[in-house]
């Protein structure tokens, strides 16, 4: 007995003081659902029963899979792009089981709590970590509110294997995502990150949310990726230089890593870095960097004086991301241009938002310039205002209108804001051309030429399968394009 308690410490095994629950995850969308993973680890280490159903099946499917496992509970993690499909769901799931109660938790959640609770379908809201949440929800009444404790990383591992197994989408997607940490530095006005910081406070948020993981833990799940099909993996923190200035832990962490990296696992791996950080690392993070990935993804958004105050990245100018580029193809890193258009004219920042976007694609061409050709590659995302963040808040607040057909799909091309007809054409059509754009350098009267066109429907979705295929072939070379065809099937491709 005394043997098997301590098996259970070593184990970190936690026992629920309730009998086991059945509990169901839904997956939705096209990517990994990286939090509702960690969901599932904390239910398996309380000794409940799970399901992950894939919530893009058809309705009659999932409803069938409903009654024969019958949970006592289902689980939603959404991000905003997800939310109204988790609503449709989580109705006709109740209607065919009446004892089914829902929970629901994520960003989405997290970033407008109070216009969730209106919703009737919803009886759980789970705010911020999973963490000691469990068994509240299970001794709690319908329509409670609960606000779950952070963790150390070191405490943190998804459950993959069941996610993978019972949503093979998922688990053939040729793309996973790994973390080592959970947390970012900055503060941009159109993201939601910062109201974690906001709620738990700093001295927390650098404490749980930007320590790093076990290494040995990382290799673990990655371990997994190996079985299932895997061509790359995306190291997902939001700046892999994060801590790698001179003299900075980072630096020790990032060259362990890549070295178990190379040993235990090895597939091809990508990153984020910000322009800040790569021009602040240390020579030694650079060179382990190197050897880790092959491409980069920069969010550069945009560098334009009065566009980057309202996106409240000011301190980051051409300059710099110029500087920053240098660095990392001097190093044989390739980097990945991130930038947004269909800006709102906020205080008289943005007046004409077409020519801000031509602006930043030909910013992109000159930064593309100064490197070697074939070395840098551009992503033109719409402006999309997720729910709760600063600017949307803003925009709310300056009357700005906003756009129903924005959907939260980048490739789509809706963006949140609603301008006139023409000028909306013109963002979407730009969101759908800018690689083209900066990849054949095209000059400004080619540009406004080409955004005023009207796109059918199959030149609209080709475009934007151009553009994906193009970003694969970036980052896993030329032969991607024979496989891409079936890539394609295991996605439901927004356009
Ligand atoms: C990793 C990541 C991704 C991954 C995985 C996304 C996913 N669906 O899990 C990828 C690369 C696929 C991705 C894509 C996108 N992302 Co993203 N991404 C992130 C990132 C960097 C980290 C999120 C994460 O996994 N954290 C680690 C986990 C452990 O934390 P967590 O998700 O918060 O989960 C914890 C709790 O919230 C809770 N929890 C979560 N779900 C549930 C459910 C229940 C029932 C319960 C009880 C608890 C619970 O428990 C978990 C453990 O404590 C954040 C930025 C950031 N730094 O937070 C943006 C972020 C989540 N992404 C965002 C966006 C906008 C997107 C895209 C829409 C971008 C785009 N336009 O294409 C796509 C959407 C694709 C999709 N359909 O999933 C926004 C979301 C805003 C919003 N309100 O929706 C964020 C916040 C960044 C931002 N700009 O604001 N993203
Ligand atoms: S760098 Fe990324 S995660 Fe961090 S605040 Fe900006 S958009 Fe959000």
């Amino acid at each position: 007995m005394i043997i098997s308690i301590k098996k259970e410490k070593a184990l970190n095994v936690k026992k629920s003081t309730h009998n086991a629950k059945k509990w169901c995850l839904v997956h939705i969308g096209n990517d990994i659902t990286y939090g509702l993973a960690f969901v599932a680890a904390e239910l398996l280490k309380h000794k409940h029963k799970i399901m992950w159903l894939d919530g893009d099946d058809k309705i009659d499917e999932l409803n069938k899979k409903i009654k024969d496992f019958s949970p006592d509970y289902v689980c939603f993690g959404p991000l905003s792009t997800e939310f109204k499909r988790s609503l449709e769901l989580v109705d006709s799931f109740k209607k065919t089981l009446h004892s089914l109660k829902s929970v629901f938790g994520g960003k989405h959640v997290l970033s407008i709590p109070d216009e969730i609770k209106k919703n009737e379908n919803i009886d759980y809201l789970v705010w911020g970590p999973v963490y000691e949440t469990i068994d509240k929800i299970i001794n709690s009444p319908p329509k409670t509110y609960i606000k779950g404790s952070p963790t150390f990383p070191h405490n943190m591992q998804p459950a993959l294997k069941e996610y993978f197994e019972q949503v093979p989408r998922m688990g053939k997607r040729e793309r996973k995502y790994i973390m080592s940490h959970f947390g970012c530095v900055y503060n941009c006005s159109f993201c939601c990150t910062s109201l974690t910081r906001q709620s738990y406070g700093p001295k927390a948020y650098t404490e749980y949310w930007l320590a790093r993981r076990p290494i040995k833990n990382m290799i673990d799940e990655a371990k997994l990726f190996l079985k299932f099909y895997t061509k790359e993996v995306s190291f997902e923190d939001d700046d892999v230089l994060y801590d790698t200035h001179e003299g900075a832990e980072g630096t020790r962490w990032l060259k362990k890593f890549t070295e178990l990296w190379k040993k235990e696992i090895n597939l091809p791996m990508f990153a984020n870095v910000t322009p800040q950080t790569v021009v602040n690392a240390s020579n030694e993070a650079l060179v382990a960097l190197a050897d880790l990935v092959e491409t980069v993804q920069m969010g550069v958004q945009t560098t334009q004086g009065d566009s980057s105050r309202l996106f409240n990245r000011h301190f980051q100018d051409e300059a710099q991301v110029i500087e920053a580029c240098k660095i990392l193809t001097e190093h044989g890193i390739k980097v990945k241009l991130e930038v947004i258009v269909g800006l709102p004219n906020i205080d008289g920042l943005v007046p004409d938002p077409v020519t801000d976007s031509v602006r930043t694609i030909q910013m992109c061409q000159r930064i593309s310039r100064e490197v070697p050709s074939g070395m840098t590659w551009t992503s033109c995302f719409p402006l999309m205002l997720y729910p709760g963040t600063v600017l949307w808040k803003k925009c709310i607040k300056a009357g700005v209108p906003l756009s129903e057909a924005c959907e939260f799909e980048w490739h789509s091309g809706e963006g949140s804001i609603k301008f006139d007809p023409l000028t909306m054409k013109r963002i979407k059509n730009m969101t759908k051309m800018a690689t083209m754009f900066i990849k054949y350098d095209m000059s400004e009267r080619w540009i406004r030429a080409l955004i005023d066109v009207d796109l059918n429907d199959s030149s609209s979705k080709q475009l934007s399968e151009s553009q994906y295929l193009e970003s694969l072939k970036f980052r896993l070379g030329n032969k991607i394009e024979e496989e891409f065809d079936e890539i394609l099937k295991g996605m439901n491709f927004k356009y």
